[in-house]
């Protein structure tokens, strides 16, 4: 499943580097593409449990899930 969240705080590349890892760090993720322009975080996974984990990645980093 491709899941692209909303993501706020994102404002240069030590951002983009800090939430690609985040999500990267959650094993079942994959092809993860972060955009600053769009304020978003794109990646796929399988199981439904790894959105969660996601979100608490993005969000120990310091941003916002919107
Ligand atoms: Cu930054």
């Amino acid at each position: 499943m491709e899941k692209i969240l909303k993501v706020d705080g994102m404002t240069c590349g030590h951002c983009k580097a800090a939430v690609t890892k985040a999500v990267e760090s959650i094993s079942d993720t994959n092809n993860v593409i972060v955009s600053l322009e769009n304020k978003e975080v794109a990646f796929n996974y399988t199981n439904a449990e790894t959105l969660e984990k996601v979100k608490e990645a993005i969000e120990d980093q310091g941003y916002d899930i919107l």
